[in-house]
């Protein structure tokens, strides 16, 4: 299909700063020259592009709003959000990566870690140098964290760390982990390097989703890290609740490029095929589909705009994350399967993008908090009566 186009029908360039269209724009021709020619091969044969590493490192992608005293760009939340959209817009599995390494690993360095924690990784992570993975979830655990298993025990100077997290992004490629276990004085971040002694990183194969990314069981057994190691500057489960509220604002920025992705993809190609003698695009039942998307995705751009003014003016709450990354993974997965259908049988072909999107979405859907959960925190929110179990 011809090359990417976007979607603007509300004229939302016009709140854009000069800025933010200059690395959005710079950000897109990245996708469409760099990630786009290799993608699908990397999507069919089950790895991670690691060459694109350097060069989203090089345009400051990696911790993109971290300040620049830690080799970060020290970008505003709008500026990062398009920089989520137009890589997810190429495939969820790059903007995963560039959210776990920034929002997940990053950020809860800079926010939670000594001085020297954040001089030694910081830096190199912004390069692209030293490679992060977060482990929360467990085999046993994923809605609920609250109930993680992982322990780490107070032994001499330092922690013995055991347990096992499951379904971790980045986690074989990592050269550190933020390992959130339990400890004595409650849930505790460790940051447990590649090569420590009773700790390995196995991939997990076999997806159907997200399979131009890596992701990991983490196995920790009795793994010894000196008290240097351990986040300092925060203790229970609001640390890593922290994170994730960081890395769903960029989802759900995500999320609206890979609809766009869909929708554009789709729209050339009801305007080109004919059946019954005319394009398809001619259609009504084509065309309500087409109003359906350019009306989703136009409202899907006006929430997550507004969530990153409320960040940049220090309101944006953890519920009103919520609210845009399950209303944007929504209508994403849903736009994705709707052009999967109006692409016939090439729709499931890795000629067209519709069903590569639509399989990694069935990821983001669940990841992150799955749907559920966000509709849940939402109406905990509104009625202040909480329903999710217990
Ligand atoms: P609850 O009692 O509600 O909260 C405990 C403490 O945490 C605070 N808090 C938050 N803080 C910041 N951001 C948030 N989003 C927060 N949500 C809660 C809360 O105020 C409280 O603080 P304090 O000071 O009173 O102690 O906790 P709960 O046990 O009832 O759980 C609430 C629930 C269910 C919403 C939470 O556990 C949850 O979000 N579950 C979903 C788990 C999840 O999202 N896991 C994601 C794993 S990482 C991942 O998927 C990476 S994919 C990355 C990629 O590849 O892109
Ligand atoms: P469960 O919690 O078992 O949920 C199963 C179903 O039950 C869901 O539909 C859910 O909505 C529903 N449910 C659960 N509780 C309730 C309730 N109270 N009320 C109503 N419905 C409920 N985790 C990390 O820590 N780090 C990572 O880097 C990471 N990367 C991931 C990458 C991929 C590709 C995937 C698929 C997952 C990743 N995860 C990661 C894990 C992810 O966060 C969890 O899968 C997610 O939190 C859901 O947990 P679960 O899979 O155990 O599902």
């Amino acid at each position: 299909m011809g090359a990417f186009r976007g979607l603007d029908y509300f004229h939302l360039d016009d709140l854009l700063t000069e800025e933010e269209v200059m690395i959005r724009d710079m950000t897109r021709d990245f996708v469409s020259d760099a990630v786009m020619p290799v993608i699908e091969d990397a999507y069919e044969k089950a790895y991670f592009p690691m060459d694109l590493v350097p060069k989203i490192a090089e345009l400051g992608m990696l911790g993109a709003n971290l300040p620049t005293e830690y080799g970060c760009a020290g970008l505003g939340p709008v500026a990062y959000g398009l920089i989520c959209q137009e890589l997810e817009r190429g495939d969820s599995g790059l903007r995963s990566f560039v959210s776990v390494q920034g929002s997940l690993v990053m950020w809860p360095i800079f926010a939670y870690g000594s001085e020297e924690q954040k001089q030694k990784w910081l830096p190199r992570m912004a390069k692209g140098e030293a490679i992060g993975c977060f482990g929360l979830t467990e085999p046993d655990h994923g809605s609920d964290p609250g109930g993680m298993e992982t322990r780490a025990t107070k032994d001499g100077d330092g922690w013995i760390l055991n347990g096992a997290k499951m379904w971790i992004t980045n986690g074989t490629i990592a050269d550190v982990a933020v390992v959130w276990a339990r400890t004595d004085e409650g849930i505790q971040g460790f940051l447990v390097e590649k090569g420590t002694e009773g700790f390995s990183a196995p991939e997990q194969k076999r997806k159907f989703s997200l399979r131009a990314s890596v992701t990991s069981e983490l196995v920790l057994d009795h793994v010894r890290v000196p008290d240097s190691a351990r986040l300092p500057g925060v203790k229970g489960l609001k640390g890593p609740l922290g994170c994730l509220t960081q890395a769903r604002y960029g989802i759900a920025w995500g999320g609206v490029g890979a609809a766009m992705a869909c929708y554009d993809e789709v729209l050339q190609y009801t305007k080109e095929r004919e059946q019954f003698g005319r394009p398809l695009a001619g259609f009504q039942l084509i065309q309500a589909n087409l109003a359906e998307m350019v009306t989703e995705i136009t409202k899907a751009q006006l929430v997550v705009w507004r969530l990153g003014k409320l960040k940049e003016a220090g309101k944006a709450r953890p519920q009103h994350v919520s609210l845009a990354k399950r209303n944007n993974i929504h209508i994403a997965l849903k736009i994705a399967r709707m052009c999967r259908d109006m692409l016939g049988a090439n729709g499931i072909t890795a000629e067209y993008q519709a069903m590569r999107h639509m399989c990694n979405l069935e990821s983001v859907y669940t990841y992150e908090g799955t749907h559920n959960i966000h509709t849940l925190v939402i109406g905990q929110d509104v009625t202040g009566i909480s329903a999710f179990g217990g």
